[in-house]
């Protein structure tokens, strides 16, 4: 394929619901769109870099500049069978992960939909039971949580992450537990730990959670492995896993029991199958984080955690929780039982974009093309 355009978009999407971490409260996403466009055939990819610079050093507006001044022009004119070869043709930018796989997405979408096979397929993945979780956010009031969890029950997912923070962790466990003592329950602290916490995280031990998720600083993984030996809860790394070889480092300090994959974090779809092999390797189950995106980074997710290794049911939820009308045909929809359902046979990402959504979304547009100068 010939790569002759690409366009950047920004949308502005309001959230069904607010979602709060540790590090604040988003109500309206902002979402920038890569299209590649091809021999006819158009790719799209979802950059999950968020408003702010808070889960990562990245945001909308760095993912923009990086896009538009180095990796679009380096695509430009040149001649891509697959969305495997992209990374080797971007100029030495160090970082900007989600910014590089939103760009390397695109072009294994545009991949798929040339060859006209399954994103899932071509990715190597073979799962067609997809089990899926919920992260509920930090709420007003405990009862307000009580009633999302109930909510969330109630349409099958067989999984619930709770947001938590000092304050918000031991008190909501202790109430959750006490109405609901089986369920597989989970928390993500998104780093809102020290050292100083250890005796307050080994308390935690008591609520049988499946994990907890990153609760020290979000670059660390030489502490999660100290604290790892001090709790009886399995430690799940997601920030600090930025490529296969922090994965492995992690792995053999014993830094965690369990692993987050989200692709835009660790830079595409080529590192997060890396991610997943040397997980696999050290018997480390995985499962397939998300970041509120639209319909277009969830059938991405979608397809990726149909890999061996996601074991453990994800992140990745029906497109309802998050949009009054999301920008995808069909929406992405859970069984009662719990389970994504998507069609296995459908050739490329498996969902139709709804344009005419998309467009009146856009607040703003760059198509790069042939001719303008790359870095
Ligand atoms: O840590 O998983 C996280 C959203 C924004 C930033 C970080 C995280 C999240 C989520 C959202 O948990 C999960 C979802 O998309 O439903
Ligand atoms: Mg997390």
């Amino acid at each position: 394929m010939k790569i002759e355009t690409i366009t950047l978009r920004e949308i502005r999407m309001p959230l069904v619901h607010f979602f709060e971490t540790s590090f604040g409260r988003t109500t309206e996403r902002r979402i920038l769109l890569v299209t590649v466009h091809a021999d006819g055939v158009e790719g799209w990819g979802e950059c999950v870099a968020g408003e702010h610079p808070f889960y990562s050093p990245e945001s909308v507006e760095t993912a923009w500049y990086v896009l538009a001044r180095y990796f679009a022009p380096a695509l430009i004119g040149k001649q891509v069978e697959r969305g495997a070869e992209v990374r080797k043709l971007f100029p030495g930018v160090r970082g900007h992960n989600m910014a590089k796989g939103a760009l390397e997405n695109a072009v294994w979408d545009a991949e798929a939909g040339q060859k006209k096979v399954p994103l899932w397929k071509l990715l190597g993945g073979s799962r067609t039971e997809l089990p899926c979780g919920v992260s509920i956010g930090i709420q007003d009031s405990p009862e307000q949580l009580l009633e999302k969890i109930a909510t969330e029950l109630a349409a099958g997912y067989q999984r619930i992450k709770l947001k938590c923070k000092p304050g918000w962790d031991v008190n909501i466990l202790e109430r959750v537990r006490a109405k609901w003592p089986e369920i597989t329950l989970s928390v993500d602290a998104n780093s809102a730990y020290t050292l100083k916490d250890v005796e307050h995280l080994k308390s935690f031990d008591r609520f049988k959670l499946l994990m907890m998720e990153q609760p020290l600083w979000s670059d660390d993984f030489y502490f999660h492995a100290r604290l790892q030996k001090e709790v009886k809860t399995a430690i799940c790394l997601d920030e600090v896993i930025l490529h296969a070889r922090n994965a492995e480092a992690a792995a053999e300090l014993g830094a965690c029991r369990i692993v987050n994959v989200k692709v835009g974090r660790v830079g595409g779809f080529s590192e997060a199958i890396a991610v997943h092999d040397v997980c696999q390797k050290h018997h480390i189950p995985v499962w397939c984080g998300g970041m509120l995106e639209t319909g277009i980074g969830r059938s991405h997710n979608i397809a990726l955690s149909t890999l061996p290794n996601f074991t453990l049911a994800g992140d990745v939820s029906a497109s309802k929780r998050y949009w009054k009308e999301d920008i995808i045909e069909p929406e992405v929809k859970v069984s009662a039982a719990g389970f994504i359902q998507f069609d296995q046979a459908k050739p490329g990402r498996g969902y139709e974009i709804k344009k005419d959504l998309v467009e009146k979304f856009t607040v703003r547009k760059e198509v790069v093309r042939a001719g303008m100068a790359s870095a």
